[in-house]
């Protein structure tokens, strides 16, 4: 039987892993004119590579990964997935990404770069020293406050603000669902079981109408900590880059943050990021923010993944 391989090189974005596949997905699995395009017929026709790269016995139920493409809009392509399926942005990979990327000499150096997602395009700045890249920056896809979902709970009714910044988020404080943030695996219950309830509500995008489906619930407290569930229960391990986008754009839209003002955000695992929001500008009646976030990765290692065809075990994730 023939055996297939998948070459990857990984990074941790503040300990949360990006699985970034350089080689072995066939190009018509990559096929389309926009990285949406491509990660749609990615989705349609290998998902099952997403499949064995993320999920065990090669990945783990909190695994994340990331597939460059080329792209003619900008200096790179990248799409995003996880053990349950894509998001269509994602900070900790996009900074994990470049920095792999640059410092495999296969991105030019340059400080500013433009990437191409499914959500759409992003700036980024990368800073280096002595070849290798020490923080990276991306200023997000547009981002917004959708609307506020209020669910019943045994311990009593949550807030949950919908926000969009690059995937939608519900924001909700900890405190609210009975949580401290001590204990990541403590708010995995309760997160999946309030994106349940406020899918359930079908919260609207208010710059389309359409529907707006959270992906992920950000729970956070006032001491700038936030803790972000996503996926089937996958804890992201990094104060979560498009989480802080959401969040930024939250304290802006409440009058708590100015054009400009930095904050620190900190993930589960102790590590932060930095951001501020550049700009906002009024659309339609919804004021549309233009968020920074930076943070560091690092290369953990190179791996060569085998599909063997006589192995019928499949892919599978426990916990
Ligand atoms: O960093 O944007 C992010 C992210 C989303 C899900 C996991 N990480």
């Amino acid at each position: 039987m023939e055996r297939t391989e998948f070459i990857t090189t990984d990074t941790h974005t503040g300990g949360e892993p990006t699985r970034i596949v350089l080689d072995g997905i066939e190009d018509g699995a990559l096929t389309g004119e926009t990285v949406r395009d491509k990660r749609d017929r990615f989705a349609a026709t290998a998902d099952g590579v997403r499949a064995l790269l993320m999920r065990e016995p090669r990945g783990h139920a909190d695994m994340f990964g990331a597939v460059p493409v080329p792209t003619d809009r900008a200096d790179l392509g990248v799409f995003f997935m996880d053990t349950e399926g894509y998001l269509d942005m994602c900070g900790h990979g996009l900074i994990g990404v470049v920095t792999a990327l640059v410092e495999r000499g296969d991105l030019p150096a340059s400080p500013e770069l433009t990437v191409e997602t499914p959500a759409g395009l992003v700036d980024v700045t990368v800073e280096t020293a002595d070849g290798r890249v020490r923080r990276v920056a991306f200023e997000n896809v547009d981002s917004y406050v959708c609307e506020t979902v209020t669910v019943d709970r045994d311990g009593g009714p949550a807030e949950a603000r919908v926000v969009y910044a690059g995937n939608y988020f519900a924001v909700v404080d900890a405190d609210s669902l009975g949580v401290t943030l001590d204990d990541a695996a403590e708010c995995i219950e309760p997160a999946l079981a309030l994106r349940r309830a406020v899918n359930d509500a079908a919260p609207t995008d208010p710059t389309t109408g359409e529907p707006a489906p959270v992906a992920a619930v950000e729970l956070t407290a006032g001491d700038g900590r936030s803790c972000v569930v996503f996926a089937d229960g996958s804890v992201d391990r990094s104060p979560c880059g498009t989480g802080t986008c959401a969040r930024l754009t939250l304290h802006h839209a409440d009058g708590d943050l100015a054009v400009g003002e930095r904050i620190e955000v900190t993930g589960p695992v102790g590590s932060t990021f930095e951001g501020y929001i550049a700009d906002t500008r009024v659309e339609d009646g919804v004021t549309v923010t233009s968020p920074v976030v930076s943070g560091t990765a690092h290369v953990t290692g190179e791996h060569t993944f085998y599909r063997d065809g006589n192995d019928t075990l499949g892919s599978f994730t426990i916990g």
